[in-house]
C-alpha cells in the first residue's frame, strides 16, 4: 500500500466530511460511480466509437458505452431519432472545444458570455487584444455583457450586438450567472443572424434533469455539460447534438481532438446518469433550489449584496464590495471556519482575477447531505459572522499585492476565537448530516 498517497487520501476524506462542501462546481458523487471509476475499465484501449473501434477486445466496452449513450438521452427526455450524444469528452473544456472544431472554420465568429460577469474561460476567453485562450487564438470572439443595473442578460443589447457581429456560434451558460436563462429568445437571436446556438449547461446538468430549472433541449442545436456538479457522477462530459450535427462532433472528438475515451469514466457517468430516473434525485435537485433561495434570503437580509437579488438555481453569487471586503479575504475566512466556497468574479468586476471582490457558493453538495432550509438559516449566519469578522481583522488591502500577504492573513485569523467557535460548529452540524457513502 502507498501509504503516502493513501494516507492524504483518508485525510482528504475527513476534510470532506467535516466541512461544508460548497464551491457550486463541486459535489459529493455515489459509491457506485467511485467503484466504477476505479475499475478495470480503465485498462482498456476503446479508440472510436461502439461497433467501430480501432482496437480488439472491446465488445464489453461496447455495451457500456452504448449504456452510457442511451441514459444520457432518457435523463434528458431525448429522443435518438432527433438527438446525437457523444459522452467521450475528457471534461467540459475539451467538449467545447469538441464542438468548436465541428462546426466552425479557423477565423469563424463566436459570441459568449464576459467571464467576469458569469461566462467560462472555454468559451474563447480573452483580456482586451490578449488572446489568454487557445479558442481566443483559433476563433474570432465578442462577448455579451449583464446589464450593469439589473446584472441580469440582456436580451436586446445581445440582440443588437450579434445583429452587428453576426456570430456563427452563440454560447450561453457559463460558472456564476444564478439566473434562469431565456434560451428560446438567446435561440432566436442566434437563429436569426445565421448561427448555431450551443447552451453550456455544466453547472446546471442536474436540476435540468429533475426538472428543477429551465431546459434549452428544445431551442438549442447543441448543448453541453459536464457530470460531475448538479448532475453527482464523475468528472467528465457529454455533448448532445441535433442528429444532422452528429457525425461531425463525433469526429471532432477523435480524431479530432482526443484519443482513447475513459471507458471507466462513462461506467461511472451510466451509473450517475441511472439514478436521475429516481425520485431521490428529483426531490435533491428541487431541494437544493429551495436551499439556494433560502441561503441567498438569509444574505439578503443580513445586508449582503447578493448579485441579482437571489437565485433559481444552485448557487448564490455575492458582491463583497459594498462590505467594503474582498473574496480572496472572506474565502480564507470561511475556510478556517470550515466553510469551502471559492472567491469569484462579480458583475462590473473592478479588481484582478486572482483577487476579485466576490464569493461563490453553492447548496447542492449541502442537499446531498440532506440539510434543508433550517440548516440553510443557520450557514447563512454563519456566513455573515464570518463576512463581519474579516472587516474587523482584514489586512488593509494594499497589502494584497505583497507575497507575504497570505501567510501574514492566515496568520490572523488561524486564532481567531470566533472563527474557531463557528468551525466547531460546522463540524457538529456536519456529524449530524453524514456525507451519504463516505
Ligand atoms: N471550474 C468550474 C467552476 O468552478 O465553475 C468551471 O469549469
Amino acid at each position: 500500500m502507498d501509504s503516502s498517497i493513501f494516507d492524504l487520501i483518508s485525510q482528504e476524506t475527513e476534510r470532506q466530511k467535516k466541512t461544508l462542501m460548497m464551491i457550486p462546481s463541486e459535489n459529493y458523487t455515489y459509491d457506485e460511480v467511485r467503484r466504477a471509476v476505479g475499475s478495470v475499465l480503465m485498462h482498456k484501449y476503446a479508440e472510436g466509437y461502439p461497433n467501430r473501434r480501432y482496437y480488439q477486445g472491446n465488445k464489453i466496452i461496447d455495451q457500456v458505452e452504448d449504456l452510457a449513450r442511451n441514459r444520457a438521452l432518457e435523463a434528458f427526455g431525448l429522443d435518438s431519432k432527433a438527438w446525437s450524444v457523444n459522452v467521450q469528452p475528457h471534461s467540459g473544456s475539451e467538449a467545447n472545444l469538441a464542438v468548436y472544431n465541428a462546426l466552425l472554420d479557423v477565423g469563424d465568429r463566436i459570441m459568449s458570455m464576459f467571464l467576469p460577469d458569469g461566462g467560462h474561460l472555454s468559451h474563447g476567453w480573452q483580456v482586451g487584444d490578449k488572446k489568454v485562450t487557445l479558442v481566443s487564438k483559433i476563433y474570432s470572439v465578442a462577448f455579451y455583457k449583464l446589464n450593469p443595473e439589473t446584472r441580469l442578460l440582456d436580451y436586446e443589447a445581445i440582440e443588437k450586438q450579434a445583429e452587428e457581429f453576426k456570430p456563427k456560434l452563440m454560447i450561453s451558460g457559463g460558472t456564476a450567472y444564478p439566473r434562469e436563462i431565456d434560451y428560446q429568445r438567446l435561440a432566436l437571436i442566434a437563429h436569426k443572424v445565421g448561427a448555431y446556438f450551443m447552451a453550456d449547461v455544466a453547472h446546471e446538468a442536474g436540476l435540468i434533469s429533475a426538472g428543477a430549472v429551465k431546459s434549452p433541449f428544445e431551442f438549442a442545436d447543441v448543448v453541453t455539460m459536464t457530470t460531475h456538479k448538479t448532475l453527482r457522477g464523475p468528472r467528465g462530459a457529454i455533448i448532445f447534438s441535433k442528429k444532422e450535427l452528429g457525425e461531425a462532433i463525433d469526429s471532432s472528438i477523435i480524431p479530432g481532438i482526443q484519443g482513447g475515451p475513459h471507458l471507466h469514466t462513462i461506467a461511472g457517468i451510466a451509473v450517475a446518469l441511472e439514478k436521475t430516473k429516481t425520485d431521490e434525485f428529483k426531490k435533491y435537485a428541487m431541494q437544493t433550489v429551495v436551499n439556494a433561495r433560502a441561503l441567498a434570503g438569509v444574505l439578503l437580509d443580513g445586508g449582503l449584496d447578493v448579485v441579482s437579488g437571489g437565485t433559481d438555481k444552485h448557487l448564490v453569487l455575492v458582491d463583497l464590495r459594498p462590505s467594503a471586503s474582498s473574496g480572496w479575504f472572506v474565502a480564507w475566512a470561511l475556510e478556517a471556519a470550515g466553510i469551502i466556497v471559492n472567491r469569484n468574479a462579480v458583475p462590473n468586476e473592478t479588481a484582478s482575477p486572482f483577487y476579485p471582490s466576490g464569493i461563490r457558493m453553492g447548496t447542492q453538495a449541502l442537499t446531498v447531505r440532506g440539510m434543508k432550509e433550517t440548516e440553510m438559516k443557520l450557514i447563512g449566519g454563519w456566513i455573515l459572522k464570518v463576512v463581519e469578522r474579516v472587516g474587523i481583522v482584514a489586512l488593509p488591502e494594499d497589502k494584497l499585492q505583497r507575497n507575504s500577504y497570505l501567510s501574514e492573513f492566515l496568520k490572523k485569523i488561524e486564532g481567531d476565537k470566533q472563527l474557531s467557535g463557528i468551525k466547531k460548529e460546522v463540524e457538529e452540524l456536519c456529524s449530524r448530516f453524514p456525507v451519504p457513502e463516505l
